[in-house]
């Protein structure tokens, strides 16, 4: 638990990172400043409104209960005890990291660091980034020095949006500092709301434990897709075999091919790790690029899929009335970052084929220059269209009745009876 003594933290970036760990934070004991550059997401949050699938309004409101507040005012961070820095790194020019949210994040806590904090920072980088970027900058601003004036730590991000299962109470949280009493220091911190904080070695280990999490994902995704395409040509069911092989006890981990790799993590902080293997040694991380080229194809594959099987009705997809079902990154949330529906459509277009879309949790898909409104009668779209594609499985598609009810249904994500065609 919290001393006595009301501990202080400010976590500089309140996106889907930093508003729930400052949720944990609040309900901990902890006053929780909430950082960002933006002026009317402050106003959003202290007004008790989310911005994020992951909490409600009312879990904002109950935040602002328990001393929670958003703010744009750096100041903070000089009555913090704990700051935290959670801003994006998004993938720059020529998929190199854009660090530069980290670097205005750290010269904005440098400014106002004071002796005794603690900093750590979550964002997703790659290895080096905490020792090499942030520290110079947090000391050249402050004064100060890592590791003697102020604790200085790396502790990845393990966000899975929308699990109903896992959250940051119950999620283990990986923490190294650059020297021992500042990875207790995180330990200390992340243990008051955190059911099993894990110290590493050091920063480095800690920022390339997250980097093989989702390098993991991204090259077993990449297995199954690359298997589903061989595995169609070969006329073997791929998801009879993935169904098969999920029966090992051990040894075993389920991947399924999809329509592409979506989100803010998976697609995106592998090249981290490939970037920095080919700057600092000057060879490619083969799998990472390998899995990227597979991962990325798979909008095309799905595109000519749509053709066999119109082909097999007489149909070409020049004319023909496509409906997208499922444009979010993945199934049963709003987030629409890297989702692959974006190049599937915009290849059926370029192909001739008019695209319709519905998905549940959006109104409008920005598709280019045009702003595509949401089918009002997904059943009367379904009996209208050539094909019907489901590119996101959302809970609330009743994917039987649409199988039956359209003239032909492309699943690409293995979920639908037949007649539907899986990928
Ligand atoms: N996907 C497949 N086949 C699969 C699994 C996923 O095609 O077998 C696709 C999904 O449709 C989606 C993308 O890959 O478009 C990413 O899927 P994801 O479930 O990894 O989604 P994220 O990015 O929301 O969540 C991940 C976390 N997921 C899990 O651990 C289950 C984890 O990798 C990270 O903790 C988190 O991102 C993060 O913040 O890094």
């Amino acid at each position: 638990m919290v001393s006595k003594t009301k501990k202080v933290v400010t976590i500089v970036g309140q996106g889907y990172v930093g508003l729930p760990l400052a949720q944990a934070a609040a309900h901990a004991g902890w006053t929780v400043w909430g950082l960002d550059v933006t002026p009317t997401l402050v106003d959003l949050l202290n007004s008790g409104q989310s911005h994020i699938d992951d909490l409600s309004d009312s879990d904002i409101r109950g935040m602002l209960e328990a001393g929670y507040r958003a703010t744009t005012d750096p100041s903070v961070v000089s009555s913090s005890d704990v700051v935290v820095i959670c801003v994006p790194t998004p993938l720059g020019e020529g998929g190199s990291p854009d660090l530069g949210a980290v670097k205005g994040a750290s010269r904005t806590v440098g400014d106002n660091l004071v002796a005794g904090t603690t900093v750590i920072l979550e964002s997703t980088t790659y290895p080096g980034t905490t020792d090499d970027v942030v520290r110079p900058l947090l000391e050249m601003n402050s004064g100060l020095t890592a590791g003697t004036d102020f604790e200085l730590a790396y502790s990845p991000e393990r966000v899975d949006p929308g699990s109903k299962k896992y959250g940051i109470k119950n999620t283990p949280k990986l923490m190294g500092g650059i020297t021992d009493a500042s990875t207790q220091a995180a330990v200390a911190f992340y243990g008051s709301f955190v059911d099993q904080p894990v110290p590493m070695a050091g920063m480095r280990e800690a920022e390339t434990a997250k980097l093989l999490e989702n390098t993991f994902r991204h090259v077993n995704i990449a297995l199954v897709n690359e298997m589903a395409k061989f595995c169609k040509e070969l006329n073997i069911d791929i998801w009879e075999v993935i169904r098969g092989a999920s029966t090992k006890p051990f040894g075993f981990m389920k991947f399924t091919p999809g329509p592409g790799v979506g989100g803010h993590c998976i697609p995106i902080d592998p090249n981290y790790l490939s970037y920095e293997v080919r700057n600092q040694l000057g060879y490619p991380f083969r799998f990472v690029e390998l899995a990227q080229e597979i991962n990325n194809s798979m909008p095309r594959y799905v595109v000519e899929r749509v053709g066999d099987l119109l082909n097999e009705h007489r149909k070409p997809i020049n004319g023909s009335e496509i409906l997208i079902l499922g444009v979010t990154y993945k199934a049963d949330i709003a987030d629409q970052r890297e989702s692959p529906a974006l190049p599937v459509a915009e290849i059926l277009l370029e192909r001739g084929a008019t695209v319709r879309f519905h998905d549940p949790m959006i109104d409008t898909w920005q598709l280019g220059a045009t702003s595509l409104v949401r089918e009002p009668d997904l059943g009367a779209a379904v009996n209208e269209v050539d094909a019907v594609v489901v590119l996101q499985a959302h809970d609330s598609y009743n994917l039987e009745a649409i199988a039956n009810d359209s003239k032909l249904m492309l699943d690409t994500r293995g979920v639908a009876p037949r007649p539907a065609v899986r990928l």
